[in-house]
């Protein structure tokens, strides 16, 4: 009887193609409302950044309109960008964050 292992055409195996999931910014927009050390005191607290890391990235977006603060993948970046927002909009200030995919 004929055995199908040595009979069979060799099996193509197919390409794999593992893909790196796109990374994604956390941005951190400056307002005119927001106190400095709030701002300082939400990056801390979500971000584990610490006091002068946290005044530096703070101070750049004051300075310059925008800051990156980090990446993360997508989910962990919309969910920090969501629960830093939410922190500030529960002191009734302004401040936004948001993200955007890395090129
Ligand atoms: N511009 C604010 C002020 O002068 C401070 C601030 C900094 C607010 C950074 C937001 O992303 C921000 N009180």
């Amino acid at each position: 009887m004929q055995n199908d292992t040595t009979t069979a055409p060799p099996r193509l195996q197919p390409e794999l193609k593992v893909e790196r999931p796109k990374l994604h910014k956390v941005i951190l927009v400056n307002d005119d409302f927001t106190p400095r050390e709030f701002v300082t005191r939400i990056l801390k607290a979500e971000f584990r950044m610490g006091e002068e890391r946290a005044r530096q990235v703070m101070m750049t977006a004051h300075q310059k309109g925008v800051c990156v603060v980090a990446v993360f993948t997508r989910d962990v970046a919309e969910t920090k960008a969501t629960n830093a927002t939410d922190m500030a909009r529960k002191e009734g200030f302004p401040l936004l964050f948001t993200t955007e995919p890395e090129e």
